[in-house]
């Protein structure tokens, strides 16, 4: 990047804003659901300041208003390494493999994110992007079929692939490149009530899956959801029918607790919206839902395994009919998964980021050591420890959201939260590099924190 280009993290918020904007008039109650969420979120700031304070120490407050993520599925590996190009130069990087098939969805997924402090701090715009597993169709000519309508579809526009070089060839943009670039990105993302196909060949590709369908029919990857971040989604799902939206039966991921771990989600239904077919058939589809989510601190290794642990113990039960009732029987086993900071810090279960306190640098600058040993210096208050906040998803919660859109009568997803190396590495060889690992990127930053204290308090280890 040279001086007169833009920063990737100024492509990143306008192009998250254009989507935003794009996404409200497409589907006005998104609109609703951002009310929805600015008002929970600020009450909750008002009635809670240990949270505002924390929310402030951890850098989170400014981004808050800005953070979403959004969902995508694409149909072809060329198709999922351009975008991995145009993500790159927003500053934007595959985090993550989720094998979804697992849960009898036939795609799997990565998320495309920011992976650096400043540029999380700054706007964590993240889109959940999924490859469609043509494999996984049963009927050998409706798989052909499906590749070969796949192939003849261009999801850029050739103003985007001459961006796209451009970018890549100059290291960066200028202004109005830059500009011009998020207006023929967003083109991809849109939605067409226009199908590519006839009314029996959407008939035949829904047949298969629902998800093939709304994958190979239509000429782009439309934006599915837009998720805003809630500080209280509880508060947020017992508000959604105040602002006539019905959400999803149970919240997804871990229970509420004081010091919030991971990712909760929830989301509302499917639109059934109206689409024309090649043939002039008029007909209907539904892609597309509302979301929202709350994040928590993010799990170390040892974090996770007990948290797999402990969901796959909850879902040995049957299933509560409301989400009361799940919440309260999640908790009940979640009681074993500490809650306090300080356990949570020590047991090394989830991330901490390392700051030197106020109070610190005061006795620093009276002259006082601090103590040589971390955990004294923060028993002490010389350094101040604020959990990391989860960036990325969950596949078993991803998978839940996947099944609440494709209706009711469809099975529950029950796979596990671990990691399949299975397929991990077509996906790969399709996205055209390695995704990169989430707990590498939460132990740097930890680390990195760590070496910048210590310095400051020139403690060795
Ligand atoms: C993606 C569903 C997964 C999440 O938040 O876990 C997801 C999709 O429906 O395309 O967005
Ligand atoms: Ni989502």
């Amino acid at each position: 990047m040279t001086l007169s280009q833009v920063s990737p993290d100024d492509i990143r918020s306008a192009f998250s804003q254009a989507m935003s904007d794009m996404y409200r008039q497409e589907v006005p109650q998104y609109g609703d659901l951002l009310e929805l969420v600015a008002n929970i979120n600020q009450t909750t700031l008002d009635s809670d300041p240990a949270l505002a304070a924390r929310l402030d120490a951890q850098n989170e407050t400014s981004r808050l208003g800005v953070e979403r993520h959004g969902a995508i599925r694409v149909g072809t590996a060329d198709e999922l390494s351009t975008l991995r190009r145009v993500f790159a130069l927003m500053g934007m990087y595959p985090v993550s493999y989720y094998d979804l098939s697992e849960a009898g969805v036939p795609v799997h997924s990565t998320a495309f994110r920011p992976i650096d402090k400043s540029s999380l701090q700054r706007n964590p715009f993240r889109v959940f992007t999924s490859l469609l597993r043509l494999e996984l169709i049963e009927d050998a000519a409706l798989r052909r079929q499906a590749a070969s309508i796949l192939a003849e579809r261009d999801i850029f526009t050739p103003g985007a692939r001459e961006l796209i070089e451009l970018g890549e060839r100059q290291g960066g943009f200028a202004r109005d490149q830059a500009e011009r670039f998020v207006t023929e990105i967003l083109e991809t993302f849109r939605w067409h009530r226009d199908a590519t196909v006839d009314h029996d060949t959407y008939h035949a590709l829904h047949a298969a899956h629902r998800l093939v369908a709304d994958v190979v029919c239509f000429r782009g990857p439309h934006i599915n959801h837009l998720t805003p971040r809630t500080l209280d989604i509880d508060a947020a799902q017992a508000a959604m029918p105040d602002y006539g939206i019905t959400p999803k039966a149970v919240i997804e991921g871990p229970p509420r607790r004081q010091w919030p771990i991971l990712l909760r989600q929830t989301s509302f239904k499917a639109l059934e919206e109206s689409v024309r077919f090649a043939d002039s058939d008029g007909g209907t589809h539904t892609a597309r839902f509302g979301e929202i989510e709350q994040r928590g601190v993010a799990l170390t290794p040892k974090g996770r395994a007990r948290y797999d642990e402990l969901l796959a113990q909850s879902r040995q039960a049957p299933a509560a009919a409301d989400n009361l009732a799940h919440q309260r029987q999640l908790g009940e086993v979640f009681a074993a998964f500490p809650d306090d900071a300080a356990t949570l810090r020590r047991e090394a279960l989830a991330y901490f980021r390392y700051q030197l306190s106020d109070s610190g640098r005061e006795r620093l600058a009276g002259g006082e050591s601090a103590p040589a040993s971390l955990d004294d210096a923060v028993g002490t208050g010389w350094i101040d420890a604020t959990p990391i906040t989860y960036e990325d998803f969950l596949p078993v919660s991803a998978a839940g959201i996947f099944q609440s859109n494709l209706g009711d009568t469809q099975q529950q997803a029950h796979a596990s939260e671990s990691r399949s190396e299975s397929n991990q590495s077509a996906f790969e060889l399709a996205l055209g590099r390695p995704v990169h690992d989430e707990f590498e990127l939460y132990g740097r930053l930890q680390q990195d924190s760590l070496e910048r204290v210590q310095q400051q308090l020139g403690i060795e280890d």
